[in-house]
């Protein structure tokens, strides 16, 4: 066959490939072991000398070109693909995330950050402490006398005696309440004190609306001249911050605790037309949280002279804030750990607001 017509096939085969695997099918049909070309320079050995010579050249030329040729068609058909694949997979940075599919949040760590970050605000610290304490710090020196029924085996429970130690610090127990946290940090650090203390605590109580183990969170306020009126705007701002509700009602019942003197229960306004709870103003009110300010016995157990400081300090279920704001109906869901339940009352990581205070 004349060079020049085999030429004009090869050129119009390796156009015609219309993709990479095509071209490299034509590429080895050209220049392979068996290509078209690699034969023909074959017939160069039955050659004489002057014959190959000319026919060498041309048929060098030839495949030169050729190659050349396939080399451009190749570099179009990756730049093809590359745009048309740009073209497919263009990503819309202006969607929404999708939600994590994975994990969620608990309402109950949701809630403590959501309160960590409400007293924050109000320049509170967070303070831990064992939930494994004993009985000095759980129930002597928040000033409870000997008999008192919470000490009693069947609200508290108890672990055998620590040998390691004598009298009411060897009676090891699940504290019943974060005071203990409190009484530790007032015993380590002078006035002035302005921490919460969230965690979980223990009582021997199962039923519709208790669970063994619940969580609390405390509040302690000590230094010179601190009085009820600091108590009342420091909880009604708390409360407006949690239920993003403003002006929200409130009212202090009389109570009594042995650990404040004098001891208030603090409601908030709430209504409860057509069976629905809406926290906010309303003919109706819901008990929320038990506060007073600290008893002398109190400081003074810690090493605080009540004479030259005063306190006040709250209480407040975790749980129950949480069910009353999020619409949790059944407390005991919460410790089931079902994972369906998580699911529905759960958060997303990325659900955040953060707060404002009075607002
Ligand atoms: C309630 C009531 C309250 C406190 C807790 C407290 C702690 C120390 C000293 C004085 Cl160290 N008081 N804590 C005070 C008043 C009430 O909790 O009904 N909680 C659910």
């Amino acid at each position: 066959m004349d060079i020049s017509t085999l030429k004009t096939e090869l050129v119009s085969l390796i156009e015609s490939a219309e993709d990479l695997p095509a071209l490299e099918q034509a590429r080895v049909s050209v220049l392979g072991k068996k290509g078209r070309i690699t034969e023909l320079m074959k017939t160069l050995g039955g050659m004489d000398p002057e014959a190959r010579r000319s026919a060498g050249q041309v048929i060098n030329t030839a495949r030169d070109e050729i190659t050349a040729l396939i080399d451009r068609q190749e570099r179009s058909l990756k730049k093809q693909a590359l745009e048309s694949r740009l073209a497919a997979e263009r990503v819309d940075v202006t969607l929404p995330a999708r939600p994590d599919p994975i994990g969620h949040i608990h309402p109950i760590s949701r809630t403590v950050e959501e309160l960590v970050e409400i007293f924050a605000a109000m320049g509170f610290c967070v303070a831990e402490g064992p939930d494994i304490d004993d009985d000095w710090h759980n129930f002597t020196a928040l000033n409870f006398p000997p008999g008192h029924p919470a000490r009693e085996m069947h609200d508290t429970f108890y672990l055998p005696d620590d040998p390691g130690e004598t009298g009411e610090r060897a009676r090891k127990l699940l504290r019943t309440h974060t005071s203990t946290v409190q009484i530790r940090h007032m015993v380590d650090h002078p006035p002035p004190i302005r921490i919460i203390v969230p965690g979980r605590v223990y009582r021997s109580d199962h039923d519709m609306t208790h669970t063994p183990m619940f969580h609390q969170i405390e509040g302690l306020v000590v230094g010179e001249d601190i009085h009820f009126g600091h108590l009342k705007d420091c909880l009604t701002r708390f409360l407006e911050a949690f239920f993003r509700v403003r002006d929200l009602p409130v009212r202090f019942r009389p109570s009594f605790f042995p650990f404040t003197e004098p001891s208030a229960e603090m409601d908030i306004g709430c209504s409860r037309e057509g069976g629905r709870l809406a926290i906010g103003a309303g003919a109706d009110w819901l008990e929320i949280l038990g506060c007073g300010m600290v008893h002398p016995n109190v400081l003074r157990n810690c090493g605080i002279d009540p004479e030259r400081f005063s306190g006040f300090a709250f209480g407040v279920g975790i749980d129950r804030l949480a069910m009353l704001k999020y619409g949790i109906p059944d407390l005991r869901t919460f410790f089931e750990s079902d994972l369906r339940w998580l699911r529905h009352y759960g958060f997303a990581p990325s659900e955040r607001d953060s707060v404002v205070l009075g607002a």
